[in-house]
């Protein structure tokens, strides 16, 4: 899904034979929200959040929420998957401390020092859903989804995620091959991760097209 979609249109429509029109409209819609929930009030974010959260559990049994807007799988290769959801601003106050401080963040991926430490993410939206490279606040603009652990190959339509990765980030040492299954049973290698890498923006050809990933 697209922050596009959570915008709210206003139309105004022309009423004939009304004179006057006052300056102020009295039906402009309250909004204290920026980002992905521009232009919503902070309960209609709150509620949009619970809403994609509920919506990420039905899509794939086994999630808990583990955070105001983190769900965790088990991922049945040993390891844990974690979608990260945009944060509406009147939660950030939830956000400081909930992870190790030993932990570092890349545009929002976090990595650390020990084993099994180090993530690989994929973001809904470029340049990192809008994160700042040091930023650690969130998943930014729009959807994240995350792994530590190695992988075989891994449907991201499991996930709700098919169709959407527009930039990532590999910060394990794992060289990971992204790719599409627009012709099944073949597929098309849209791009590789090398380890330590990331890119900002998938181009034009892979933008959006990325059905699957595994370690090669
Ligand atoms: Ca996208």
């Amino acid at each position: 899904m697209s922050s596009v979609k959570w915008g709210r249109a206003v139309v105004v429509g022309a009423v004939a034979a009304i004179a006057v029109v006052p300056s102020v409209s009295a039906t402009a819609a309250p909004s204290d929200e920026t980002g992905a929930y521009a232009g919503m009030t902070q309960a209609q974010a709150r509620a949009r959040l619970d809403a994609d959260i509920a919506q990420a559990l039905a899509h794939r049994a086994g999630g808990v929420r583990t955070g105001a807007n983190e769900v965790e799988w088990q991922d049945g290769e040993g390891g844990k998957a974690v979608e990260v959801f945009p944060l509406p601003a009147s939660l950030e106050a939830q956000m400081p401390g909930k992870q190790p401080r030993e932990v570092s963040y890349r545009f929002g991926c976090p990595y650390g020092w020990t084993p099994g430490s180090a993530w690989y993410c994929f973001y809904e939206n470029s340049n990192f859903n809008g994160v700042a490279e040091s930023g650690q606040s969130g998943p930014g603009n729009g959807r994240m989804l995350k792994w530590s652990n190695w992988h075989g190959v891994t449907d991201l339509g499991d996930w709700n995620f098919r169709d959407k990765v527009s930039s990532w980030v590999n910060k394990t040492s794992y060289k990971i091959e992204v790719g599409d299954y627009a012709v099944a049973p073949n597929y098309y290698r849209l791009w590789i991760e090398n380890g330590n890498q990331a890119m900002g923006y998938v181009g034009d050809q892979a933008n959006d097209r990325a059905d699957f990933f595994r370690m090669v």
